[in-house]
């Protein structure tokens, strides 16, 4: 599908939840970002929305540890005209960083889970992946329990800035292949803004399709 110019616009913190009676109650249409502590979710979400404080950020693992939804706007502009559509991003926190070892470690936290089988508005998860690191473990874990559970995904290599050329397309061949789903993987640079306008245009179609 063609569309005009599209950019995040309006952006502003909404709401924390980790229970289901503190998710919104707008009804908007909801954008996941999901991977690893530290694999650059909250970073992704401050550079679709221009802004650096947004969401925080920190080079150390962990920092996100609730449920945050910030209302944005869609702007699409063409020549003539230009429509507008609020929705959510919703930034989870990273799986993959164990405070708790042993046999009963999770993959993530109880109401991680809750909120992407339960949220009746979830239109799109975006499973970020470390472009440097394809296919770990975890990451394939947490596919398998996405695929499974029938979540509509799109799959993001991150920190793309850190690759040269040819590792970047062969590693994000490997997530190709390592990760399926409908759309081929886009490689992302939040430092560089590689990747926002086929981000956007996945965000647009999952509105509009
Ligand atoms: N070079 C580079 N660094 C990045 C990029 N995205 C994020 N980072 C860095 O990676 C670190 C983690 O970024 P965050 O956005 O906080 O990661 P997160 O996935 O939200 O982490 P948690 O909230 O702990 O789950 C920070 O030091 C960022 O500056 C990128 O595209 N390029
Ligand atoms: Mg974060």
């Amino acid at each position: 599908m063609t569309h005009g110019k599209l950019q995040i616009i309006q952006a502003k913190y909404t709401a924390s939840a980790v229970r289901k009676d503190q998710y919104p109650t707008e009804g908007l249409p909801e954008i996941a970002f999901l991977g690893r502590s530290n694999v650059g979710k909250s970073s992704l979400i401050n550079s679709l929305c221009g802004q650096r404080g947004l969401a925080r950020v920190s080079g150390a693992p962990g920092k996100t540890q609730t449920i945050n939804y910030f209302n944005v706007t869609l702007q699409e502009k063409t020549d003539a005209e230009e429509q507008r559509t609020p929705l959510f991003f919703v930034d989870l926190p990273g799986y993959g960083f164990a405070k708790t070892g042993g046999k009963n470690r999770q993959l993530w936290s109880h109401f991680i889970g809750e909120y992407i089988t339960g949220s009746p508005n979830l239109s799109l998860l975006f499973l970020l992946v470390d472009l440097r690191h394809p296919g770990l473990d975890i990451d394939l874990q947490a596919y398998r329990w996405l695929a499974d559970n029938e979540v509509p995904l799109q799959i993001i290599g991150t920190k793309a800035d850190k690759l040269g050329r040819n590792d970047r397309s062969r590693n994000l061949a490997a997530v190709k292949r390592l990760f399926p789903a409908a759309f081929p993987p886009i490689a992302y640079s939040s430092l560089k803004q590689d990747g926002k306008n086929e981000l956007l245009h996945m965000v647009y179609e999952a509105l509009y399709e």
